[in-house]
């Protein structure tokens, strides 16, 4: 079969999107075009074959109600579906917004078991199911800032993350939680492509931060399951804070009385922290973390916000710390 893909030269300029728009568009093709001609793809060119999109069609409705926690839509409308799912950050699966749209269709999530452990009464072996209640699931509309300054606004599906942590019964000496994420080799397709980090990804949060009804675990976006890309089958939203605390595919919950050596912080201690709350007045030392780019927007098109704004939620929970040191 032959695939006739779409040249620069060919491409009116009244087609002409924004880069990371284009180059989603791009990755799209280049996808469907390794299906089409999927045999002789992988038999010449290596890194091609293992391209795998999930088919967002084949992805299971979820029921959610209405909530209170919402944003303005005049403000913050939601961003489309697709920009929510082709510019994603999800190094397992390749270091380019658009990798993990691309390459992340390959990743089984079920069955899936999540292991609890640590200071809890309730240690064990957990499927997704026994940790959230999927008649109870409510949408919730979140910013979502990462701390490269890019954000958009996601409707989620999930809970409070406080009614799967009381579930386990953290003991009085548990002071923070932590989360392990997935590393599943011939599965995940970046691996081995990026030194950089150490996996299995580590995230962690203070526990009174994780109890905080604004912490979410998710299960669904837009009214479907995840999709593989944005973390399936389920990982933390913590909206006040910058997206790398929101840990993607979570396997292991374990409840610790130490501050967890969270993945980032850990390989470049001088540029993240363990707190990461969004926060204007302190730059990154590359860049500035006063204004942000709201996709599909890359002009930085708006002020960042204290806390994301989520401030009058969880300031209280930062009384007397220096937010300049805790970044
Ligand atoms: N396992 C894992 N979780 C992860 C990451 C990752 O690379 N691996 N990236 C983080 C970062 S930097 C961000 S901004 C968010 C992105 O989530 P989204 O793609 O659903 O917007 O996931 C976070 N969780
Ligand atoms: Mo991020």
């Amino acid at each position: 079969m032959i695939v006739k893909v779409k040249t620069a030269a060919d491409v009116p300029s009244s087609e002409i999107t924004p880069e990371w728009a284009y180059r989603s568009r791009r990755d799209f093709i280049r996808t469907a075009a390794a299906g089409a001609i999927g045999v002789a793809a992988a038999r010449f060119a290596g890194p091609a074959s293992r391209l795998e999109a999930q088919d967002a069609a084949a992805l299971a409705p979820l029921k959610a109600k209405p909530s209170a926690y919402v944003t303005d839509p005049k403000i913050d409308p939601p961003n489309k579906y697709e920009e929510l799912t082709t510019y994603n950050n999800y190094y397992e699966f390749g270091t380019r917004k658009g990798d993990p749209a691309r390459n992340a269709g390959r990743m089984k999530t079920k069955p899936w078991t999540v292991k609890v452990d640590g200071l809890c009464k309730k240690p064990g072996n957990y499927g997704v199911e026994d940790l959230i209640d999927f008649n109870q699931l409510e949408e919730r509309v979140y910013r979502h800032r990462c701390v490269e300054a890019w954000s958009y606004v996601v409707p989620w599906i999930g809970r409070s993350l406080s009614e799967t942590l009381k579930k386990l019964e953290p003991q009085p000496g548990a002071k923070y939680v932590e989360f392990e994420t997935a590393v599943l080799p011939g599965q995940m397709t970046d691996l081995d492509d990026f030194g950089h980090l150490a996996w299995p990804y580590i995230e962690g949060l203070r526990m009174d931060e994780a109890m905080h009804p604004l912490a979410m675990m998710v299960v669904g976006l837009y009214g479907k399951v995840l999709p593989n890309q944005n973390g399936a089958p389920l990982r933390v939203h913590i909206p006040w804070k910058y997206g790398f605390k929101s840990g993607k595919s979570i396997v292991r919950i374990r409840f610790t009385d130490k501050q967890p050596a969270n993945t980032w912080a850990v390989q470049t201690p001088n540029e993240y922290g363990f707190y990461a709350n969004v926060n204007p007045t302190v730059d990154h030392p590359r860049w500035s973390q006063a204004r942000e780019n709201r996709l599909p927007s890359f002009f930085k098109n708006r002020p960042t916000l204290m806390f994301n704004g989520y401030g009058d939620q969880v300031a209280s929970l930062y009384a007397g710390m220096d937010l300049r040191k805790y970044f």
